[in-house]
């Protein structure tokens, strides 16, 4: 997170992380993930794009807040199913979306407590994802100078698709996408996600005060650019996915 603070322990308890496993190398953090129920994650395609889709070369840490100290309800668990978008292609970047199923009886995989908890929906038909709002967006990647060891936080407003579709172009897609960030030019620092960042949560507050993910940390061009703004895959948009791949009870064909 670039332009951003220090959150407070469990603030974000759908926040987690996406770890590959080495025992050579020690294990390594890849990519943020959001909690959506207790058995699943919500995190981005490309994620997977380097070290592909098995399940057991992941682990996934809920509850966790600083990386570098054991934190009390922090939990190391292990995906039993990777399921990436099956349009998603590399080269388009449309379609980031990927869901990860933990290993565990459907429906408690997880148990929550103040640390760990899910993040909503967007309800179906909703008017997540349009402006005006302003968001959040957490992770543990790259802030302008350092890894963090800490989860970071910041807040970044919606912006009109236009902003996106005149930097990246066709790039950006409007209807599966979310155009993010600061573009005010005051700013020492712009509010932007990062390297290590991606796949995990943009939230905005509805209103009963309720956190709704709104979109998923995708891509950009660099970070802090106030010229380019941040791109989220836009949830709404894949409700009937996520339905379609958490509900069934079968493994997927492929
Ligand atoms: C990345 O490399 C990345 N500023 C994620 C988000 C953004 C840039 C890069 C947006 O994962």
């Amino acid at each position: 997170i670039a332009g951003g603070y220090k959150s407070l322990k469990g603030d974000w308890p759908w926040q987690a992380s996406l770890w590959l496993r080495s025992q050579s190398k020690g294990n390594r953090p890849l990519c943020g993930a959001t909690l959506i129920n207790s058995c699943w994650l919500l995190t981005a395609a490309h994620c997977f794009t380097r070290f592909g889709s098995d399940a057991s070369r992941y682990m996934v840490k809920l509850g966790d807040y600083n990386t570098q100290e054991q934190d009390d309800f922090e939990r190391v668990l292990s995906p039993e199913r990777i399921e990436v978008h099956k349009k998603y292609r590399t080269e388009s970047w449309e379609h980031d979306m990927a869901l990860i199923r933990l290993k565990g009886a459907e429906g408690k995989c997880v148990s929550f407590n103040p640390h760990t908890n899910a993040a909503c929906l967007p309800a179906p038909g909703s008017m997540w994802g349009k402006r005006p709002a302003t968001c959040v967006i957490t992770g543990w990647g790259m802030t302008d100078t350092e890894h963090p060891s800490t989860l970071l936080q910041t807040w970044v407003p919606l912006l009109p698709s236009w902003q996106c579709k005149k930097r990246f172009g066709e790039r950006f897609t409007s209807h599966d996408m979310l155009c993010a960030g600061s573009m005010t030019s005051d700013l020492k620092k712009h509010a932007d996600s990062c390297q290590g960042d991606s796949g995990g949560p943009l939230v905005c507050q509805g209103e009963a005060g309720r956190w709704v993910l709104t979109g998923v940390i995708s891509w950009g061009h660099g970070c802090g650019d106030p010229s380019y703004p941040g791109v989220y895959s836009r949830v709404s948009r894949y409700l009937p996915w996520i339905e379609q791949v958490t509900h069934s009870t079968a493994p997927l064909q492929h």
